[in-house]
């Protein structure tokens, strides 16, 4: 508006006298809000939504002021001045919905356009991504810190889906402290062999891998001690024997799919995690080492659609069954799901007895 920012004083007469205001500056804001966007979980337990500008934030903190349909808003948490995070009730991996946002103003006082919606697709197991997952007020720098958070794992601040196992790609700057982070990503090689996996973290971190494609288990200290750990800060990737950041050698084959997982605790300064990996035999010096390319990496993000089994067929004593999204699995009670290692669409199944299939 075309008075924003100007300067005014208020002359008052009255009869004979008259009195001047000291100078004051008029701000006009007739801008009204918008949602600019919203973002999925990778818990698939929450959405984030990203206002236009500064809101009111008594007015953004009002979980009734957000309804979905088919889902329960439970609580809104304001991240910062133009971000709330919405925990949610349980929601299905790619399903479509629309936020409905009321009551909720700019800091000037405008509110939003009654009814304001906003259509978005849940996270699904998708290709090319990580889960970066963010717990803040943690002191601390040991990653027991984290562990033995009451808040640890299932209640992070902030999560995100990236592209690589590198925390730079969000925390830019080194200016946030005293938090937790994790990675999670499924992990499928392209070639068999042994491989050496390079752990770089700022305070301290750790590096757990599971054979068999699951989280379930994954920080059980009996079935999936850490594969490599850092009590001390390094921001990159040393050489095998200078400090605990790099593997043993573990043998791993093309086309199954491993479970990976690191954890690091930041309490101040600078703040870094990374992981990488390198075959026995390849020559690239570990500093010099990308972290995993994302092509072999899935996990919950946004983009994919949901997973299906399309068709079962039977010939010649076997059954084939098509589907779509990335991890095959199957069960014999449908309470215990086990992953298919190296399944892919269309697979063919001789006769077991009775099993039961789902796509995820
Ligand atoms: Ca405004
Ligand atoms: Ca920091
Ligand atoms: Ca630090």
């Amino acid at each position: 508006m075309s008075s924003d920012g100007i300067s005014i004083r208020c002359v008052v007469t009255s009869g004979a006298n008259t009195a001047i205001s000291g100078v004051a500056t008029l701000n006009v804001d007739g801008t009204l809000p918008l949602v600019e966007g919203v973002n999925g979980s990778v818990n698939g337990n929450a959405l984030f939504v990203k206002f236009s500008e500064a809101m009111n934030l008594d007015s953004i903190a009002a979980d009734g002021n957000y309804k979905i349909n088919g889902l329960d808003v439970l609580v809104a948490t304001v991240l910062d001045a133009i971000t709330v995070r919405l925990s949610t009730s349980q929601q299905l991996g790619g399903s479509a919905h629309t936020l409905t946002v009321n009551g909720v103003s700019d800091a000037a006082g405008n509110a939003i356009a009654p009814n304001t919606k906003v259509e978005f697709v849940t996270y699904s197991l998708v290709n090319g991504v990580v889960g970066m997952e963010i717990w803040k007020n943690i002191g601390g720098g040991a990653v027991a810190d984290l562990r033995n958070n009451a808040r640890y794992a299932d209640a992070p601040d902030l999560d995100y889906a990236i592209a690589t196992l590198d925390s730079t790609i969000i925390l830019q700057g080194d200016t946030l402290n005293t938090f937790g982070g994790r990675f999670r990503t499924f992990l499928k090689p392209d070639t068999t062999g042994e491989y050496e996996f390079f752990l770089a973290g700022d305070d301290q971190a750790e590096l757990r891998l599971s054979l068999d494609g699951s989280f379930d288990n994954i920080e059980s200290p009996e079935a999936n001690p850490p594969i490599a750990v850092l009590t001390a800060a390094s921001a990159v990737f040393r050489d095998p024997g200078v400090n605990g950041s790099v593997s043993a050698p573990i043998a791993l084959e093309a086309g199954v799919t491993y479970a990976l997982q690191a954890l690091w605790k930041e309490s101040n300064g600078s703040e870094i995690c990374k992981v990488g990996w390198r075959l026995v035999g390849d020559p690239t010096p570990a500093l010099e080492l990308p972290t995993i390319p994302s092509q072999f990496l899935s996990y919950y993000g946004p983009g994919g659609t949901t997973a299906n089994v399309q068709t079962i067929t039977a010939a010649g004593g076997q059954a084939t069954i098509t589907y779509t999204g990335t991890t095959l699995e199957s069960s014999t009670d449908l309470v215990t799901w086990t992953v298919v290692t190296g399944a892919t669409s269309p697979y063919t199944i001789a006769a077991t007895g009775t099993r039961f299939y789902r796509a995820r």
